[in-house]
């Protein structure tokens, strides 16, 4: 069942049918063999572990471009339309969670940015996590638009860390993000500090294995940029 993790978090573990996350997966290996950055991206000079594709636009540390000389020369993908789609609908089952829990005021949907109709992603962050990759604990503080992330999680489990929006430290609760499993941040979790801290190998279903990768996770996360 849907759970409230803090005011703006909702965690709606198995959203994904079966059917529903092998066809993300087949869609994956497409995307990764258009423009993928050739080496790691680096934070600070520092190589991040997770590989990111961008559709809609890349992303870089701080900004978002189009320019293509930035990721291998290459066009950035286009934000597809099921996607769209994909996000209202796990915007509508958060709100009918939020609705429902008795410990979420009855303006909580409004205020946490959960209306379908008005959702309009237009970037989507696939990252790529082999069994030894991680996260740091960061916020998300690179979009100009207060519409709220959807996360969707395929392949291999993580332990996600879900922290404050003050710092990098406790309080914080680590979450156990299954291959189906999606999840909004919005109002007042916009802006927490959040992290994966590890990749439980070998853990996904089997319709769910990243064979060709090796195994291994994938997330995706949209987001509305507010930049044109
Ligand atoms: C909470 N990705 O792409 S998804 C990221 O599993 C990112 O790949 C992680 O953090 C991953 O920036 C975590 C869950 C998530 C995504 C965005 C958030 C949690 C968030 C934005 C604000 C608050
Ligand atoms: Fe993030």
């Amino acid at each position: 069942a849907p759970r409230v993790i803090a005011p703006g978090a909702v965690w709606l573990p198995g959203f994904l049918d079966e059917a529903g996350q092998s066809w993300i997966i087949r869609q994956y290996a497409q995307w990764r063999s258009g423009p993928v950055p050739a080496h790691a991206t680096t934070i600070r000079g520092h190589p991040m572990s997770v590989t990111t594709i961008g559709l809609g636009w890349h992303w870089r540390p701080g900004r978002y471009d189009r320019e293509a000389r930035d990721v291998n020369n290459e066009r950035v993908l286009p934000f597809p339309d099921w996607m769209t789609r994909l996000g209202r609908q796990v915007i509508d089952a958060a709100a009918e969670a939020v609705a429902a829990d008795p410990d979420s005021p009855a303006s909580a949907p409004a205020a946490w940015g959960l209306d379908p109709g008005a959702y309009e992603p237009d970037v989507a962050l696939v990252n790529y996590y082999d069994e030894s990759a991680k996260m740091g604990m960061h916020q998300d503080k690179d979009e100009h638009d207060p519409a709220p992330v959807v996360s969707l999680s395929l392949g291999d489990t993580c332990t996600f860390r879900f922290g404050n929006t003050e710092t990098k430290n406790r309080p914080y609760e680590d979450i156990r993000l299954a291959s189906g499993d999606a999840f909004v941040f919005g109002g007042p979790a916009r802006f927490a500090f959040h992290g994966v801290t590890r990749i439980h190998p070998d853990t996904a279903p089997s319709y769910a294995r990243l064979d060709d990768l090796g195994g291994g996770r994938i997330n995706i996360t949209m987001r509305a940029t507010g930049r044109d």
